[in-house]
């Protein structure tokens, strides 16, 4: 006989706001895409390289969410997504597009974090701490990545080296 596997459901709040975060994962991953593909388009192709693995991890971010959603009975929705912006003028004004963004999207699982209180999801929160994790690590890159921009200001062949610095940032997979 097997076992039966017994899993508390999450609430529909929860559901609600996974949900949310699973669009958002979905959005992040084609924003920088999008960003991957200027940058292509402009030469830099450290940088290019950097947004492609970026929009892998969002991707993977997504899933995650995604498979623990389903895990606690809830229905995930895979939902229409936004356009991202196409053109920057320049790795600059991109970067800081990032940042935001990726403030953003802080501000959505500190939200997120917030409901599991107000629910007494306690699994959902301890779910939501590699998040929170990974937050601090994807901000503080792209706070480093404008810091280095700013360094460089005027200097055109500044950003030759910065292509190629960019391009050993990119992130290993994060442990499980
Ligand atoms: Fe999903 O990690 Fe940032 O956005």
């Amino acid at each position: 006989m097997g076992l039966i596997k017994i899993v508390v459901m999450v609430s529909t709040n929860i559901e609600n706001a996974l949900n949310k975060q699973i669009r958002i994962e979905a959005e992040s991953s084609q924003i920088y895409l999008s960003m991957a593909c200027w940058a292509e388009s402009k030469g830099f192709e450290g940088v290019a390289e950097f947004m492609f693995a970026q929009a892998d991890e969002e991707r993977e971010h997504m899933l995650r969410l995604l498979k623990y959603l389903t895990e606690r009975g809830g229905k995930a929705i895979i939902s229409e997504l936004s356009k991202p912006s196409t053109d920057y003028n320049s790795p600059k004004q991109m970067f800081e597009e990032v940042f935001e963004h990726e403030i953003f999207v802080s501000n959505s699982i500190n939200e997120l974090v917030s409901l599991t209180f107000e629910e007494k999801d306690f699994a959902t929160h301890n779910f939501l701490q590699w998040y929170v994790a990974e937050q601090i690590e994807e901000e503080s890159t792209a706070r480093t990545i404008l810091d280095k921009i700013n360094l460089i200001g005027d200097d055109r062949s500044g950003f030759y080296l910065f292509d190629k610095d960019v391009r050993s940032m990119i992130a290993k997979p994060s442990a499980q």
